[in-house]
Order: structure tokens, then C-alpha cells, then sequence
């Protein structure tokens, strides 16, 4: 017992169990993946003391995507992780989408403030209800593959390409992790693979 529990806290420390893809310290990762109507911006600000990513646009008529939304050179293509978290910061409706690689083809998973859940076709909808657009910072943790297994029970994840953001507000610490549960700490303080 002793023995698992050293491997663990090693495994933790030497990052081998989360990628941080986003820490609020530089915006320059991020496209403006719907630019109409023009005017939307991408930059790193200061919250509260912290350096965060601000989206300031028309709402959630403007998209930003980090990675890819398919297989490419920019795109994620994690393909150990199943689970996801960020931090984010909204006061009116936004939509945050995961694409991901299954077995059975492409997927997209979106969360918003409605407090409904549906599938059509592709595209999986998770309402993480009004309270989600507060104006206060919530971190979400999503089990990306419990979220398709709902709907598709006999489907799994293989790869998580990207994510993208709908809406005027500010995201931080976005990460893929798998089954331990990351601690309730700015993960950028500890050594974790940061992916460029
Ligand atoms: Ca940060």
C-alpha cells in the first residue's frame, strides 16, 4: 500500500497525469475561429491577481479555439486523457465545445448555461445551468467519456483535439487529466507538462 501511494504522489509530481493546454499567461495559441461580426479579441489579463484569457467580442456570435476542432498540427490529439477541466468566467450565454476523436467518428461536445442535456447526430449538449453565468469564476470538471457514453453507451474516446469558446468573458487552467482528481490548487504552480 505504501508503494502505490509513493507511486502516485511521483506520478502527480512528475506531471504525468494532466497536460495544462492553457494557463491565462499568453493568448497567442488562441485563433478567432468565427470572426463575424469582426472585432473580437483574444488577449492575457490580470483577474483578481491572475493572468487569464479575456474574450471580447459580440458575444456568442464570435468563436476562439484552442487546438483544433479535427486532426492536425494544431490540434490536441491527447489520446490518454478522458477527462477535462477549466476555469471560466462569464455573466451572460456562452458555449464552450470539446472536439473529440470516437470510435464511432467525430464528436462535439458543447456545455452552456441552459440546464438541459440533448444529442443530435454528432453533437452532444451538456446545460451546466444559469448558474454557470454568474459573473463569478467556476471551475468545471467534465469526464468527457461519461458525457458520450450517456447517449452512447457503446462508444469510447480516443482522441481530444480542442476546444473553443462562444461568448464575452475569461477562461484559465484548462486541462486534460485522467482518474485522479486534480487538486484545488492553480495547477500552474506545480510542474506539469505545459504544451505549447
Ligand atoms: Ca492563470
Amino acid at each position: 500500500m505504501k508503494i502505490k501511494i509513493l507511486l502516485l504522489i511521483t506520478l502527480f509530481f512528475n506531471g504525468l497525469w494532466a497536460t495544462t493546454y492553457e494557463n491565462g499567461e499568453d493568448a497567442s495559441d488562441w485563433t478567432i475561429s468565427d470572426n463575424r461580426p469582426s472585432g473580437a479579441t483574444v488577449n492575457s489579463v490580470v483577474d483578481n491577481g491572475n493572468n487569464v484569457i479575456e474574450f471580447n467580442g459580440s458575444g456568442v456570435r464570435n468563436a476562439y479555439l484552442l487546438g483544433d476542432k479535427r486532426d492536425s498540427s494544431d490540434a490536441w490529439s491527447n489520446d490518454e486523457a478522458k477527462k477535462i477541466k477549466w476555469s471560466m468566467k462569464f455573466n451572460k450565454s456562452f458555449r464552450i465545445s470539446v472536439f473529440v476523436e470516437t470510435t464511432k467518428g467525430p464528436r462535439v461536445l458543447y456545455y452552456d448555461n441552459r440546464s438541459s442535456k440533448s444529442k443530435r447526430r454528432t453533437k452532444i449538449h451538456y446545460g451546466l445551468g444559469s448558474d454557470s453565468s454568474n459573473g463569478e469564476w467556476k471551475t468545471i470538471t467534465r469526464d468527457l467519456e461519461s458525457d458520450i457514453q450517456e447517449f452512447e453507451s457503446d462508444n469510447e474516446l480516443e482522441m481530444v483535439y480542442g476546444f473553443e469558446v462562444r461568448g464575452n468573458g475569461m477562461v484559465d487552467d484548462i486541462l486534460l487529466f485522467n482518474s485522479i482528481v486534480p487538486p484545488a490548487i492553480d495547477p500552474t504552480t506545480i510542474p506539469i507538462t505545459i504544451f505549447d
